[in-house]
């Protein structure tokens, strides 16, 4: 069994205190900007992080296990593509739960390496991978990916094997698109010359299934957003009245993208690090967008960013789209 590794540490870590007070100078000038806007990393704090994982076993929440029902179908594939030896690198690993898919077919893998922002998830994902793949060097990286992508040090071997990137779960359609092709260009500079990407990324489709995708009935999807305001309140010492407003989202067919706000029920006046905001009545804090691309779009983007579109997977009603591409 391979020996289990401590969690290294990216540069860009913050300490707890200075990560909040990041984060509470981002809320502050969004709450500022017209229209009113939070950083959608609010929504991750322990209630958010379950209560997405409730939203991901949804009936409407169609994406995680369609991107499940494609990747227990074409792994093996997908790995053939990836190569023997390769060191797979995985930015916003969480629970690792996909890359074991991946891992059951590839052949001799360099390394994995997990890399997220919870020093603590690393470390246990890191020890129950050793457990279950124990011939794999598991290499976990505690850094925050969006502020720039890095390696931990290598061995010779791991270092000069081919890189693979995998990024699934269609996180990429959380970022505006310019921020996209900046993080596809910033993988694409990680894994090299011989590397590769495989990406997971939601299709555009018919508006009502995505409708009611972030309009779910039992309302968790409303919870979840709503959440932000109770955090605001909880670490920020703001003063939302949670019921004073309303869980908007709805899929906007021209930019492509589901927006998710909170609107304001009527006039009023709240709280927030100090200063008093002015809520109009209907006014929104757009709290997330959620792009949807088509298949040439986001290979498009993938071009722009220096990376060539090998082959692609989808389900049957093309509603999800996992793809490989290569340097
Ligand atoms: C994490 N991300 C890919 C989810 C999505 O579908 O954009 C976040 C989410 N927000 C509401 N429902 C799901």
């Amino acid at each position: 069994m391979t020996a289990l590794r401590p969690v290294a540490r990216g540069p860009h870590i913050e300490t707890p205190e200075e990560a909040q007070e990041r984060l509470r100078r981002e809320i502050h000038a969004g709450l500022r900007a017209n229209p009113k806007t939070l950083p959608p990393k609010l929504f991750y704090d322990d209630t958010g992080a379950r209560l997405f994982e409730e939203i991901t076993r949804l009936d409407e929440y169609y994406v995680t296990r369609t991107e499940h029902e494609i990747m227990a179908a074409h792994a093996k594939e997908m790995a053939a593509l990836i190569g023997p030896n390769a060191l797979l690198i995985e930015p916003g690993s969480g629970e690792a739960t996909k890359v074991r898919m991946l891992l059951d077919h590839l052949e001799n893998p360099a390394a994995y390496v997990p890399i997220d922002i919870s020093a603590e998830q690393l470390a246990r994902v890191a020890s129950e991978l050793t457990q279950e793949y124990p011939y794999l060097d598991v290499i976990p990286l505690e850094a925050d990916f969006t502020r720039g992508l890095c390696l931990p040090e290598l061995s010779d071997s791991a270092h000069d094997a081919r890189r693979v990137a995998f990024f699934p779960g269609t996180t990429i359609g959380n970022l505006h698109p310019p921020q996209a092709v900046a993080l596809l260009r910033e993988i694409a500079r990680v894994v090299g010359p011989r590397g590769g990407l495989l990406l997971g990324v939601d299709l555009r489709k018919d508006p009502t299934i995505l409708h009611a995708a972030y309009n779910d009935a039992r309302g968790v999807t409303a919870a979840f957003n709503k959440n932000v305001l109770v955090r605001l309140n909880r670490e920020f010492g703001a003063t939302f009245d949670i019921d004073r407003f309303r869980h908007y989202a709805y899929y906007n067919p021209v930019a492509n993208r589901v927006e998710m706000h909170l609107v304001s029920l009527e006039s009023h006046e709240v709280i927030a690090d100090g200063e008093r905001f002015l809520f109009e009545q209907g006014e929104a804090i757009w709290t997330a967008s959620s792009y949807k691309y088509s298949p040439a779009e986001l290979e498009g983007c993938a071009r722009e960013a220096g990376l060539v579109p090998r082959k692609r997977w989808c389900d049957d009603r093309r509603w999800f789209m996992v793809a490989f591409f290569e340097i």
